[in-house]
């Protein structure tokens, strides 16, 4: 669908009043529902409408985006509304897991909604600029119909039918984020101990960090064939380098807790015999493999 079709969007905490902002200003026509109805103030302003209840909120598009904390809230706010949605998409944009996904994919399609999961990998003010990326499973056909709506919120990445994938992904990416802002931020602490701001640190593990991200394939071929030889910088010699760190850490005053599972990691692949192996081999001691 390439017209500038009524859109409605429930929810508009920070991330929903973004993408209503980026809807407004391409001039789809878009309707507005918040829990708090002030929040919505700035986007009637801008000439949204805002609905007064959510069935008021559903029954104007036939897209309708949700955007709330959570999937509880997903549900209080569309179950309610089940007979007015039939027909409709749905496009949840809440952040949940992949089972939270696939259920409510389920509850969607005995009600007749066509249903899309996603995972916004993006914070407010990237909503609809090119660092932007919204990654989308479950429905095709309805993905396909509104992807150049779905388009001006960032690139759109489609995952497949199964409703929980655009949810396992983006927790993945999630929690790449988080262990490297972790990291960073343990770093931060230990420069720390010397009078280094975390400012000047930012500098150089952007840097550092930056150039490592070239190495992420080399660790993906060892943990896609399964084949972890290494002749270079092997569990044992990790561990060694692990160990150095927890040991100045603590000699510093920096509590390990961040960089301690990994050394953790590396002492039972090393325990169970395969010291001579690839630091990616501690995926082995975490993943559960398809059935
Ligand atoms: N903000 C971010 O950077 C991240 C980026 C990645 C994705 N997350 C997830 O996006 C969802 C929405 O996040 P948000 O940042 O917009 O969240 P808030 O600004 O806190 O707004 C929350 C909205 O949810 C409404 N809400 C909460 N509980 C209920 C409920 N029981 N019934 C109805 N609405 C509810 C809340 O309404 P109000 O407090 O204004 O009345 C806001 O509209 C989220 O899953 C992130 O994890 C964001």
């Amino acid at each position: 669908m390439t017209d500038r079709h009524p859109v409605t969007v429930v929810g508009l905490g920070a991330m929903g009043r973004e993408i209503a902002r980026v809807l407004l200003e391409a001039g789809h026509p878009v309707t507005v529902w918040n829990r708090t109805p002030s929040r919505t103030d700035d986007l009637v302003a801008r000439g949204a409408t805002r609905a007064a209840t959510v069935a008021q909120a559903v029954t104007s598009s036939p897209l309708v985006l949700v955007c709330v904390l959570d999937y509880a809230a997903t549900r209080e706010l569309l179950e309610p509304v089940a007979t007015e949605l039939a027909g409709r998409t749905v496009v949840q944009l809440t952040t949940g897991t992949p089972r939270q996904a696939r259920e409510l994919a389920v509850w969607a399609a005995g009600q007749g909604i066509d249903y899309v999961d996603s995972g916004m990998m993006a914070t407010p003010p990237m909503i609809g600029t090119e660092s932007s990326a919204f990654l989308y499973s479950g429905d095709e056909a309805a993905f396909q119909r509104y992807r150049p709506t779905l388009d001006l919120l960032g690139t759109s990445r489609w995952f497949g039918a199964d409703a929980g994938l655009a949810s396992l992904y983006d927790l993945a990416l999630l929690s790449g984020m988080y262990t490297m802002f972790a990291g960073f931020l343990h770093g931060a602490a230990m420069v720390g101990t010397a009078g280094v701001t975390a400012a000047e640190f930012a500098e150089s593990a952007g840097d550092w960090l930056r150039a490592m991200t070239g190495s992420l394939t080399y660790a993906a071929a060892f943990v896609d064939s399964g084949d972890y030889t290494t002749d270079v910088q092997d569990v044992v010699f990790n561990k060694s380098a692990l160990d150095v760190i927890v040991t100045a850490s603590i000699e510093q005053g920096v509590a390990p807790d961040i960089v301690a599972p990994i050394q953790g990691l590396l002492a039972r692949q090393l325990a169970e015999g395969h010291g001579k192996k690839s630091f990616d081999r501690i995926i082995e001691s975490i993943r559960s493999r398809p059935a």
